[in-house]
């Protein structure tokens, strides 16, 4: 039909399962199948669907739909499926799921036994009214979880609610308001992470869960400022341009470098998120910054930071950089960016370590012996690399790839 192969989306229709008709039993199955083979032998096109056709027996028990979504998407996106259309709001995550809970579901979705329906409609009845139950017996029982867990948990499930006193209490225990972002919050997130990467939470579910943290930190931000604020001090520090890098969305962490840099006297100049580098470097001399500082959460950042920092080379600027985000590390900043930039290239571990850092650069009692240790221990990181042996090109040839591209 004259249509590119990725311009195409099969539906193959998830249809209901657990209808009491034997015949309906292996929609789900089939479904999943049907996703592998187009995977398998069309190469580029997509494959979407409807989900919630498939619960549709069980109209009027939410949670057992939600549960056999969960489950449903979890195969069906290990077999291919790339796009659905789900109820972002639903909450239930695949690892949610008690194991006998999850082992009748499974039986259901993946027909694994002739009575797996019965089964399910069993549990179900027996636990009918369980659900609404369990969420008013959720306040009761929330108190008796560690705070920890509670913040962990409103994360995971992008629940609002009971912010305001779960920080406060958090507070209290972690001493800080920092500290409560880079433990209990920065786990949660990571824990969100973790689900998303294993395909157990979905993007709308992530979303609500940015959200959430985004409102923890509003929450948290007069706190901050109050203990960092630097009393006394009228003239601002220096100069700090702060980006995410192009291609990357998150900014969760940059907004909290941003509040952090502020109470600690400096002038913040965010340029968001998605920035190319050709903007950094501009907005660099516009300002004359001192510090420019690059956040990156995802791995396509890393190569783009490479790139920043060998513009800024090329217009000829010294201005130290400081690397920070989840998918950044010392080695990767020691191997790869700093050898792009003859200015100092500094990675943080975290938000706090930011002002810290730039305190040393700004004194010229610290500046020199501080970026003479950053380059010593780069210098180790880089050797400390397994050297790579290198052979003639004549020898690389042979081990060229032989490839019929007629095929
Ligand atoms: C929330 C989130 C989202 C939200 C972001 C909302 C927002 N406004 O920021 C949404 C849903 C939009 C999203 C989208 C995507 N995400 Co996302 N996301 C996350 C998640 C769960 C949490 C990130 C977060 O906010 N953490 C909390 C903050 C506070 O931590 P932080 O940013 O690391 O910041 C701290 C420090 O690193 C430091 N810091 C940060 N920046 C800087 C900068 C400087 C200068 C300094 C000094 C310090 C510093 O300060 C902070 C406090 O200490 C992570 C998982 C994870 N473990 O990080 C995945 C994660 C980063 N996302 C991931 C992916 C794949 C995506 C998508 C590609 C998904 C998709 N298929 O579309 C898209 C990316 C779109 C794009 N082009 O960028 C992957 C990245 C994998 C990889 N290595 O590439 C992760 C790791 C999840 C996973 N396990 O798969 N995501």
């Amino acid at each position: 039909a004259g249509l590119a192969p990725c311009d195409i989306i099969f539906d193959p229709n998830v249809l209901a399962i657990a209808t009491g008709i034997d015949s309906h039993d292996n929609y789900a199955v089939d479904f999943i199948r049907a996703t592998a083979w187009i995977h398998e032998n069309l190469p580029g096109a997509k494959v979407s669907g409807g989900v919630s056709n498939l619960s549709f027996s069980f109209r009027g028990n939410n949670f057992i739909r939600e549960a056999m979504h969960a489950v449903f998407l979890y195969h069906a996106i290990r077999n291919g499926l790339d796009m659905a259309i789900v109820n972002p709001a639903t909450s239930i995550t695949y690892d949610d799921l008690p194991t006998e809970t999850l082992a009748l579901i499974e039986d259901v979705v993946l027909n694994r036994r002739p009575d797996a329906t019965e089964r399910l409609i069993d549990f179900a009845e027996k636990h009918r009214g369980e659900a609404v139950k369990k969420e008013n017996d959720i306040d009761e029982d929330r108190h008796r979880q560690p705070v920890a867990d509670r913040l962990k948990q409103a994360l995971v499930k992008g629940i609002s609610t009971h912010l305001e006193t779960d920080l406060a209490e958090a507070v209290r225990q972690y001493g800080s308001a920092l500290a409560v972002i880079e433990q209990p919050l920065m786990d949660g997130m990571n824990r969100v992470g973790q689900l998303f990467g294993d395909g157990k939470m979905f993007l709308p579910q992530v979303v609500k869960s940015a959200r959430t943290m985004k409102q923890a930190v509003g929450i948290l931000q007069p706190l901050i400022e109050q203990e960092n604020t630097r009393n006394g001090e009228t003239s601002k520090r220096g100069k700090f341009i702060v980006a995410t890098v192009k291609g990357d969305v998150h900014d969760i962490g940059k907004n909290i470098v941003a509040v952090i840099l502020a109470c600690n006297n400096f002038e913040v100049i965010d340029l968001g998120v998605m920035v190319p580098a050709e903007k950094i470097v501009e907005r660099a001399i516009a300002e004359q910054a001192d510090f420019i500082g690059l956040s990156g959460l995802i791995t396509p950042s890393l190569e783009e930071m490479c790139h920043v920092v060998s513009e800024m080379e090329k217009a000829g600027l010294h201005t130290p950089v400081i690397i920070g985000g989840a998918t950044t590390s010392k080695l990767h900043t020691a191997v790869k960016i700093a050898p792009c930039y003859s200015g100092a290239v500094i990675h943080a571990g975290d938000a706090s370590q930011n002002p810290l850092i730039a305190a040393q650069l700004l004194n010229p009692q610290t500046r020199d012996e501080f970026i003479r240790s950053i380059r010593t221990e780069q210098e180790a990181l880089r050797n400390s690399l397994k050297p790579v042996d290198l052979v003639t090109l004549s020898e690389a040839e042979r081990y060229a790839p032989c490839i019929d591209w007629d095929t």
